[in-house]
């Protein structure tokens, strides 16, 4: 009797153990194409109760596979979490190795966005932004772009997207995170919605580089060019009715393509 009963403990014990180290229930592994092969989320737990993306679970660590297979991880102190679905991964400053682009929320702060890497073998923090500094204020990342031409890329974010609604645009580069500049009154997230990604970089028909992003009613989708380090909106399309699932670029590059309810929905970019 005793043998079954021990061997039953070592496998609850297991399972806890496995179940500590999990995946988020509906997080997303992301794929790099330098150091990191792939990125996820990990350690679902509930002590952060903001339920910002339809539940109140959040990740309390991350996870990445290396190229050459190594598994390493990160285990968040219990005052933190990562508030996102997806380890985002992007070379961000052009030095062939990967960056991992989170948000790390503090449970009495807030949101801050952060970036990861790999350093002599060990999976570190190379850099963060200030968190916004109050609970359950968040941060939903969009795209990272050189949306000005000149050869860096920007981090393009929206903080608070139910309140502020800051489209904002940041730069990483020699281990530190640069503020580039900050305009009000756009969003790529609706409260509760697992939808994240409502954003897209475009090519206007005159050759400039913009990101798409809806408005505050997610019904319009306004163009931004980014330009002596501001933003300025350059167009603002209908978008026929309010977006609910992601905006992505059809195959020619040409249209958005997105749905307003059970409609599929295909607008010309201006
Ligand atoms: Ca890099
Ligand atoms: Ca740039």
């Amino acid at each position: 009797m005793r043998r079954p009963l021990l061997a039953a403990f070592a496998a609850l014990a297991m399972l806890a153990q496995a179940g500590a180290q999990e995946r988020l229930p509906d997080g997303i592994v992301n794929i790099g194409n330098n150091d990191i092969a792939e990125a996820w989320l990990t350690r679902p737990t509930d002590r952060y109760a903001h339920g910002i993306l339809g539940d109140a679970i959040e990740a309390g660590g991350l996870m990445v596979r290396t190229r050459d297979g190594k598994t390493l991880r990160i285990v968040l102190p219990e005052q933190f979490v990562f508030e996102d679905r997806q380890a985002r991964i992007h070379d961000l400053d052009g030095d062939g190795r990967d960056e991992i682009i989170v948000v790390l929320t503090s449970v009495t702060e807030g949101g801050a966005l952060a970036v990861y890497g790999v350093r002599d073998g060990k999976l570190v923090k190379l850099a963060q932004t200030p968190h916004i500094g109050r609970s359950n204020r968040w941060i939903n990342p969009a795209e990272f772009a050189d949306l000005d031409g000149d050869g860096r890329i920007e981090i393009t974010a929206v903080w608070k997207p139910h309140l502020a609604r800051e489209l904002q645009a940041w730069r990483y580069a020699n281990g530190k995170l640069t503020h580039v500049t900050t305009i009000e009154g756009y969003s790529n997230h609706e409260i509760g919605s697992r939808v994240q990604d409502l954003t897209e970089v475009v090519k206007l028909s005159d050759g400039r580089t913009a990101l798409a992003i809806p408005t505050p009613g997610y019904d319009e989708i306004a163009f931004m060019i980014l330009k002596d380090g501001r933003f300025s909106e350059v167009a603002r399309v209908p978008a026929g009715g309010k977006i609910t699932s992601p905006v992505t670029l059809n195959e020619r590059g040409r249209r958005l393509e997105f749905a307003t309810g059970q409609k599929k929905r295909s607008l010309a970019i201006p």
